[in-house]
């Protein structure tokens, strides 16, 4: 015996629900978009009486790609006023940088230090 086929309507504009799409599509729940901005960290370096200017601001030239005299300015200011940020990043970013001026301070023999800090805005 032959399987009857159902027809299929068209639904038009007029029948169409309030929460579907043209195409037949229903759509169960509409969102408005909530995406924030990601948490940003800060890189803040921290003075010490040992490590060699030259060598503070090679690191913050190499790590946080500034130059010569950005980098100058930032190691004077970590030097009289105990600390400064380097750079703002996001978490991975920061802590990953963190890990690699430690690193080559460790490296060069410096006590060098510097730390991760949530950016309060
Ligand atoms: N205070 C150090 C000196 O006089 C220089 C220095 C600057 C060290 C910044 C660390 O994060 C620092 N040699």
């Amino acid at each position: 015996m032959a399987t009857k086929i159902p027809k299929i309507i068209p639904q038009g504009p007029v029948n169409k629900p309030a929460d579907s799409e043209s195409d037949g599509t229903v759509v169960l729940e509409r969102r408005t978009q909530k995406v924030r901005p990601p948490n940003m960290y800060q890189v803040v370096m921290l003075n010490d009486d040992y490590t060699p200017m030259e060598f503070v601001v090679i690191v913050i030239q190499e790590f946080f790609s500034k130059d010569l005299e950005t980098a100058t300015q930032i190691m004077l200011k970590i030097h009289l006023d105990g600390r400064g940020v380097c750079g703002v990043y996001t978490r991975d970013v920061t802590t990953t940088k963190v890990d690699q001026v430690l690193d080559a301070a460790n490296k060069a023999g410096h006590p060098l230090q510097c730390v991760c800090e949530p950016v309060e805005f």
